[in-house]
This record gives structure tokens, C-alpha cells and sequence, in this order.
């Protein structure tokens, strides 16, 4: 790549008052703290120390700036770097980033030992699930590795605060808002500019008008492919030119510095968090001519694809070298002075590794003791013990060494395998299985698995309505009782959905309630995720199911992980409402549930078979505090139900199958459209006198929590499960958890059968519908040949 000198020199550096010596000192002590802390990181990484590393270097100086300009109540939506805002703010202590590193669950203060070092959390939720005060601190939402996905996240906390304030006297916002005052704070590398999500969040940004202030970090690299290969005109900032504020437009603001420019940081940033706070308008600050003196991270060096001259060019242009030439230059300090401060830091870091090193090993040793106390003394072991003494020798064993070599003593002693060792595994696999794996769903006072059902409740003349009547009721009244709730995606705010289950609702509680989007599912997401993460509870549209696959990564990587990968600390109680099942085409089909079953661990998966089923669902999720995706029926809505008189009420329990017909020759397990297909052919077998039990799940994510259907199973001795997604999709999600999960295997007479769609995608019209989704005589037709087996 072409390198140009740098446009400033030490000597043109512009003046900052003197009163601010003091703290241009610190600033430099602190980069220096941080720069000692990415060195320790790659030399503990390359000692074995750690597994992977990743840090600041080369990128210290914009995070001190920011540090000026961050007030409590704000938000930061940041990536695998940043370890120098948090020391600069003091949110963490050198300990607490390398416990991380080293995956020190008792001490990795963000993560609890599950994420990589570089991934930061503030703790937003106690552990009641009640929310703590987030406006009297800085709020780090837990970063995440795939690179852009924080964006639509940062739009959403954003939002938030527009929200906030435009909805002033009218929510709860006590440690939630400052009337909306608070910025997030997002930060992206150059080469992940390149990425769609950031582009639709600029773009939702600059329509939105939301206080969001993006840093692009630009080394000029993405790993090895330069920023001249992922960014048209090599310039982010160029390149969003045409997203620029004007007179009597919406847009953002777009500013460029120099990353190793000291003052022209710290003049910058104050200045333009004022206006993001005060206006509400985004900005971004393009931060160029980054270095990375240690490379992207310690999977590779960068020697192996720099050319010479731009590894020259990164050792002149280092920014801290530039600050120090700064300090020295304008008279700030003298060489001596800085000298002593590089003599701390360093000091500062390594007596903070040697701590981080104890507080990890020494419990490890004394567990290993432990272990080893349990053993025959020396001279009694048999030669397996002997062997398992020897393996776990090391003063530095992960537990799950030691769990492993007891286990495979257990494997080779058979009966002889000692009581005591029998107990220590158990523990210590229950003490793994729930440091590692603890906290996927809530389990707070307000989880939704927590909640029973309340049934619903008909009076005498309760007259039948379509389905989209009842949900119209449903939100209607939900949303005068609860000012929390917020409603929006395409289509949604004007003519209140495509199937008009918030029709007129605008009209009633206003348009920032109830509102249209974009088309942009990802971000539609991030901003309910980022609401969700404030206090509030939004309802977020994705028109149909086929096209949730466009906001899939967000749901997977930040919305499903969430609780899990914070250990609890913070939690997003989203909805996602969509609509799916049975209707013609490729792309309004709605069938495709394995990939959301598979990837959305961390989340529920509502599928209700009618819009009744849909209220008592959406009552359950609003009372609870995880996320979820309610799919309502694409065809259901004309169709006509009868309204609870309990509407707002009643509930329907997550994970708990309802059956829907009582009979004794197959037990028939479907969900969601195909309830009705099937009770139309039980309808027909029993007037050929075979009789079908018929099943709905309710819930795929959880399924089936007390093991009913194979107690059903137990009476009928067939199963036969129908659904419209692919062979061997969810129908072999449902088989394993009742034939695996839930023994059902013990049961069977005959071989289990699967009815699901074609192979191929759903074609359009009659014909191509029936060839590819299950009908009434496919049913019939597999259940005659399951009693006939
Ligand atoms: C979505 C995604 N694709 C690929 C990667 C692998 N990856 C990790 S870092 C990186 C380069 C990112 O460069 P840049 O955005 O400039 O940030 P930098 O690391 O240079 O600060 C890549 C490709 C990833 N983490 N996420």
C-alpha cells in the first residue's frame, strides 16, 4: 500500500492548557499500564500460559480520549479489544482482564472463565433478575467475537435513550434513564466496516437519530488483507460520506483523526459526545493510522504480510512513541519523568500477573492436594493409583485433567474404584457442568419456566372471532397496562402488521410505541436487543419466518448468548413475533424451524397453534425475563377462535405438551399449522375405527420439560410425528427427545415414523403446496400403515 507521511508533525501537534498537564501524564501512565498489559498477554500466550490473545497495542490513545467524554449511564457495544477504557475509567484492574485471559472462572470478572480475553461485561441484572442501576456507572454490554454484530446491538442501546426521552412521565425510568441522555459507544475495526451490519446501522442510525458514537479503529489491515481490499476509496470515512448530516436532513455526523494525535484526540471526542448527547444524532470518528506493534492477535505475525516499509512506517507512528514525543515536545514532562512512569507500568503489570498467576494456581494446587489426599498413602496404591498420582503431578491442572484421569482410573479399576474418588467426581463433573454451562436460561425468581399455566377462561356466550380480532384485543389491553411494551418492525406502526394484529394501536398509543421500520432484520433485532437490555420490553416484528434468517446472527451470537456468556450478568427479555407454517412459496412457506432450534439454545421457541394459544404464550414471556420467538400460524388468523375472558391472564406453560385428542392406536406429535391437518384426518380415521392421539408441543425450545408424550406413548405403543419442515429437520429433533431423551424407544411396537415436507423448498400454488407439505391424507395414509405394521 501506498503510505503517506503522516499530516502532522510532533511539532505541529496544537497546545493543550496547562491545566491539563497533570492529567496528560496520567493518560500516558495509563497507556503505558495498558501497552506493559497486551506485551504480558502475548508473552503468556506464547509461554502456554493462556490459549489466545488479543489486546490494545497500537490502539491506546482514542480509548483515553474517549475516556474524557464517557459520563455514567452510557453504554459501550465495543469488540475483542478495549482493554485500555476500561483501566483509563477504572472498571477493571489488570488482575481481572489477565483472569480472563487465563480463564479463571473465580475471577474473570466478565465472563466467569467463558469468553476469550478481550471480551468485557458489566454486570446490568442483580441476581433476582431485578435490574441495578445502570445510570450511575459506564455499562460495557458483553462484546462478542464475530466482528461488526456488535453494531445492531449498540443501535438498540441507542434507541434506548431515544426512547427514554421521548417517552419522559410516562415510563418507569428510576437507574434505567437520565432522560435519555446516555450514549453508546460502539467500536469497530476497518476491515469489519466491510460488513453488511455495519452499513444498515449507520443507515438505521442516521434514519433513527439515535445518540450512538461509532470509533472506526483503523490499522489499515483486516489480519493480513489491507483496508485498500475491504473499503471503497480506502476510507470509511470517504466512503460514508453520503450519510452526512445536513440542514433539514436526517443523517450522522462523520469526523476523521489521527490515531497517535494526542490533542487532537482529547479536543475531539469531548466535542462530539456533547452534541451525539444534546442532539441525539450519531456520529462516527474515523481514527486512522493505527499501528499494531505486536500484530492482530497471537495467531499469526504480521511480519509474514507487511511489506518492510509499512513496518517502518507502524514503528515511527506508534501512537504512544508519538505521545511520548508530544510530552516531551510541548514541555509537558521531561524524559526522566516518563522513564519512571515506563518503570511503573511495568512494575504495575508484572506484580498484577504474578496475582492473577496465584489467585488461578494455588486453588488449583490445593485441589489437586485434595484429590490427592484421597488416595492410599504412597506405598499402598495399586499400580493404577501410582499411575494416577503421577499424571497429576502439575501444579497447574485444570480440572477437567483431573476429572479425566480419575475418570479413566474408573474406566480401568472397574469394581475396585475407590468410594471416595467416586464422590470427588461426581462433584467436581456437577462443579464443572455449572461453571461452564450455568446460567443458558434465567433462573431467577422470573424465569418463564418458573411461571404454571392459568387456563383459560370462556364464558357462557363467548362468541367466536378471528384470530386477528383476539390479538388486536390482546395487545390493545396489554399495552395500556404495561408502558414498557414497544412494538415495531415493517408495516407494523401505520397499518399495525401484515395480518393487522396491532391495527389502530398506533392511533392509540402513539407512534413511538407502536412503529414502522426499515427492511432490515438484523438491526431490527440489535434494537430490540439493545431496548431489552435497558429496561424495556420490546415486541419485534419479523414479517415472516423465512426472512428471520437475515437477522440469524444476531439472534445466535449476541441475543441467545447473552445470559449465558455474561454468567448472568446481563440478560435481553426480547420478543420476537413472527409468522410462519403453511402458506405457498419458497420464501412464505415459514417452515424451516431446525436452524433456529439448533442455533437458539439460550432463547424459546413458541409455536402456537392458534392465536389463543399466541396471547397465553405472549402472557407467559411478558411475565418472565429470557428471550423468545413466538411464530404465529400464517393461516390462523381469519380463522375464528373464542376469546378468553381471561385474555390478559391466562397463561400457557413453556415446555408443556397439551393433548389435544384422547386416543389409544398412535400417539401423533406435531406442532404449530399441522395441529389442524392432523385433527382433520383423526376426524377421518375414526370413522375406519383407528383412533389417534394427537399432541401438540407448544414449545420446541424447551420441549417437553416433565416427559409427558412418552407417557402417552406408553399407552398407544406408535408414534408418528408431522411437521412441514425438511426430512429429518425438527420431526428428528422431536424423535430423539422422545425416543433418547425420554426412553420412549421401550415403548415401541413399531418403528417410529416422521411426515414431514419435501425435500425440496415449497413450491407455489395448489399443486406445488400439496406435493410439498403434508396434507390430511398423507396423515391418514402414515398412520394406516403404522397400525397395520
Ligand atoms: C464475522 C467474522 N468474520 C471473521 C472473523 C475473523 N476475524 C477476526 S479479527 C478479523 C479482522 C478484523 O479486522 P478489523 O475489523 O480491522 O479489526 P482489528 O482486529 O484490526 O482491530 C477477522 C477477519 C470474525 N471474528 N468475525
Amino acid at each position: 500500500m501506498a503510505l503517506k507521511e503522516p499530516e502532522l508533525r510532533p511539532a505541529d501537534f496544537r497546545k493543550i492548557p496547562e491545566s491539563d498537564y497533570e492529567r496528560a501524564l496520567h493518560d500516558y501512565y495509563i497507556c503505558r499500564l495498558s501497552r506493559e498489559l497486551s506485551n504480558i498477554i502475548r508473552k503468556d500466550v506464547l509461554s502456554g500460559r493462556a490459549k489466545f490473545g488479543v489486546s490494545d497495542d497500537g490502539k491506546e490513545l482514542y480509548q483515553i480520549a474517549m475516556a474524557r467524554a464517557i459520563q455514567n449511564g452510557d453504554w459501550r457495544a465495543d469488540y475483542y479489544r478495549g482493554h485500555t477504557l476500561l483501566l483509563a475509567l477504572d472498571l477493571a484492574t489488570p488482575e481481572q482482564l489477565l483472569a480472563q485471559l487465563y480463564s479463571d472462572p473465580a475471577h474473570d470478572a466478565f465472563s466467569g472463565g467463558r469468553q476469550m480475553g478481550g471480551h468485557y461485561a458489566s454486570r446490568t441484572i442483580d441476581e433476582n433478575g431485578e435490574w441495578i442501576d445502570t445510570t450511575e456507572r459506564f455499562n460495557l454490554s458483553s462484546a462478542t467475537s464475530p466482528t461488526a454484530g456488535q453494531m445492531a446491538r449498540g443501535l438498540g442501546l441507542a434507541f434506548a435513550s431515544k426512547v427514554f426521552r421521548q417517552q419522559q412521565g410516562e415510563l418507569p425510568t428510576a437507574g434505567l434513564s437520565t432522560n435519555g441522555n446516555e450514549i453508546a459507544w460502539t467500536e469497530i475495526g476497518d476491515a469489519s466496516t466491510s460488513e453488511g451490519v455495519f452499513w444498515e446501522t449507520m443507515n438505521a442510525a442516521g434514519v433513527t437519530g439515535v445518540p450512538m458514537l461509532c470509533t472506526v479503529v483503523d490499522d489499515g489491515y483486516g489480519i493480513s488483507v489491507p483496508v485498500e481490499l475491504q473499503t471503497t476509496k480506502g476510507s470509511i470515512s470517504k466512503a460514508l460520506a453520503g450519510l452526512t448530516y445536513e440542514e433539514d436532513s436526517n443523517g450522522i455526523e462523520i469526523y476523521a483523526v489521527k490515531g497517535w494525535d494526542y490533542p487532537a484526540l482529547v479536543e475531539l471526542y469531548p466535542r462530539v459526545a456533547k452534541r451525539v448527547r444534546e442532539l441525539h444524532r450519531t456520529a462516527l470518528v474515523h481514527v486512522s493510522e493505527l499501528t499494531q506493534p505486536n500484530g492482530h492477535s497471537t495467531s499469526g505475525s504480521h511480519e509474514r504480510y507487511k511489506p518492510a516499509e509499512r513496518l517502518e512506517w507502524e514503528k515511527t507512528w506508534d501512537c504512544l512513541l508519538q505521545f511520548r514525543h508530544y510530552l516531551l515536545g510541548a514541555g509537558i514532562a521531561d524524559a526522566a519523568e516518563l522513564d519512571e512512569l515506563d518503570r511503573r507500568a511495568k512494575k504495575e503489570i508484572a506484580a498484577a500477573r504474578r496475582r492473577a498467576w496465584e489467585q488461578l494456581t494455588v486453588p488449583r494446587q490445593a485441589r489437586r492436594d485434595a484429590l490427592l489426599a484421597l488416595l492410599p498413602a504412597e506405598g499402598q496404591r495399586s499400580p493404577e493409583l501410582t499411575a494416577l498420582a503421577k499424571e497429576i503431578t502439575g501444579d497447574n491442572l485444570p480440572v477437567s485433567e483431573l476429572i479425566d484421569a480419575v475418570r479413566r482410573l474408573r474406566f480401568q479399576s472397574g469394581a475396585d474404584f475407590p468410594d471416595q474418588l467416586r464422590d470427588w467426581l461426581r462433584d467436581a463433573q456437577q462443579d464443572l457442568t455449572a461453571t461452564v454451562g450455568g446460567n443458558l436460561l434465567s433462573n431467577t425468581p422470573r424465569s418463564p419456566l418458573r411461571l404454571g399455566g392459568i387456563a383459560a377462561a370462556y364464558g357462557d356466550t363467548t362468541k367466536a372471532l378471528p384470530g386477528y380480532e383476539i390479538l388486536q384485543h390482546y395487545f390493545n389491553a396489554k399495552f395500556a397496562e404495561r408502558p414498557e411494551l414497544f412494538a415495531f418492525g415493517e408495516d407494523v406502526g401505520e397499518i399495525g402488521d401484515v395480518n393487522q394484529g396491532f391495527a389502530g394501536l398506533q392511533d392509540r398509543f402513539g407512534k413511538h410505541r407502536i412503529f414502522d421500520t426499515g427492511i432490515r432484520e438484523w438491526t431490527i433485532v440489535g434494537q430490540a436487543m439493545g431496548m431489552a437490555m435497558r429496561g424495556l420490553r420490546p415486541i419485534a416484528e419479523i414479517q415472516y419466518l423465512d426472512y428471520i434468517f437475515y437477522a440469524l446472527p444476531m439472534l445466535t451470537d449476541d441475543v441467545a448468548t447473552l445470559r449465558w456468556r455474561t454468567n448472568g450478568m446481563q440478560a435481553c427479555p426480547l420478543i420476537i413475533r413472527t409468522r410462519g407454517h403453511r402458506l405457498e412459496g419458497v420464501w412464505h412457506s415459514g417452515s424451516y424451524l431446525s436452524p433456529l432450534i439448533g442455533s437458539l439454545r439460550g432463547m424459546h421457541l413458541c409455536v402456537p397453534r392458534n392465536m389463543v394459544q399466541a396471547a397465553g404464550m405472549y402472557n407467559t414471556l411478558l411475565e418472565g425475563d429470557d428471550p423468545a420467538i413466538v411464530i404465529e400460524v400464517l393461516n390462523g388468523y381469519r380463522l375464528r377462535e373464542k376469546e378468553p375472558t381471561n385474555l390478559l391472564e391466562f397463561r400457557v406453560p413453556l415446555g408443556v405438551p397439551e393433548r389435544l385428542r384422547s386416543g389409544t392406536d398412535v400417539t401423533l406429535v406435531t406442532y404449530g399449522a399441522c395441529v389442524r391437518v392432523c385433527l382433520e384426518a383423526a376426524e377421518l380415521l375414526e370413522k375406519s375405527e383407528i383412533s389417534v392421539e394427537i399432541i401438540d408441543v407448544q414449545t420446541l425450545l424447551p420441549f417437553d420439560l416433565e416427559h409427558r408424550i412418552v407417557n402417552h406413548l406408553k399407552h398407544t405403543n406408535r408414534l408418528l410425528i408431522v411437521d412441514e419442515d425438511a426430512p429429518g429437520a425438527t420431526s428428528a429433533y422431536i424423535e430423539r427427545q422422545i425416543i433418547e431423551t425420554q426412553g420412549g424407544f421401550q415403548y415401541l411396537d413399531a418403528p417410529v415414523r416422521t411426515l414431514t415436507a419435501a425435500v425440496h423448498r415449497p413450491a407455489y400454488a395448489d399443486d406445488g403446496n400439496y406435493e410439498s407439505k403434508p396434507q390430511v391424507m398423507d396423515v391418514v395414509e402414515a398412520v394406516v400403515e403404522l397400525v397395520g405394521f
